[in-house]
């Protein structure tokens, strides 16, 4: 599958619940960077795509669309549920829409910063993953 929705392991006792997710286990990298996406302002995100990294977004509260793309299809993934993670693979063209008020996003990350991983033209991801 050209992305993943990834369930966080529930673990509940008398205390309340733990949700847990490791390497091999529902988390398919290690972890280099994450970084958090909050106080929307009703502008969609993203719109682009990475050569390389790996990342897990997971709505840690409200909800959001992430729009999928791989050149081939389109998907549109409703994230609401703090224990659904969304790996979003390398050639995978992503934007973010409709953030609720509340909505907070975390992202895990394979790999630190690199402005040079990221493809921010339509055409120029198509022409990548689609070559001539
Ligand atoms: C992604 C989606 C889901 C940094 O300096 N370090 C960082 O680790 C990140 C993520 C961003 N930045 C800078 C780069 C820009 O100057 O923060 C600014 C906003 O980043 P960007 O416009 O790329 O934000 P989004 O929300 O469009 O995209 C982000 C991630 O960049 C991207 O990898 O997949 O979230």
């Amino acid at each position: 599958m050209w992305y993943e929705v990834c369930d966080l392991k529930r673990i509940t006792d008398l205390r309340g619940d733990l949700y847990v997710s490791e390497l091999g286990a529902g988390l398919p990298f290690a972890v280099k960077r994450f970084y958090i996406l909050t106080s929307f302002n009703k502008q969609a995100r993203g719109f682009h795509a990475h050569k390389a990294l790996h990342q897990m977004a997971y709505c840690l509260q409200g909800h959001c669309e992430f729009h999928l793309d791989n050149g081939d299809q389109r998907e549109v993934i409703h994230l609401n549920a703090y224990e659904k993670g969304l790996h979003i693979k390398p050639a995978t063209w992503r934007e973010m829409h409709n953030f609720s008020n509340d909505c907070i996003i975390l992202v895990l990350a394979s790999e630190v910063y690199d402005e040079a991983d990221y493809i921010r033209s339509y055409d120029e991801f198509l022409s990548w993953v689609k070559p001539t």
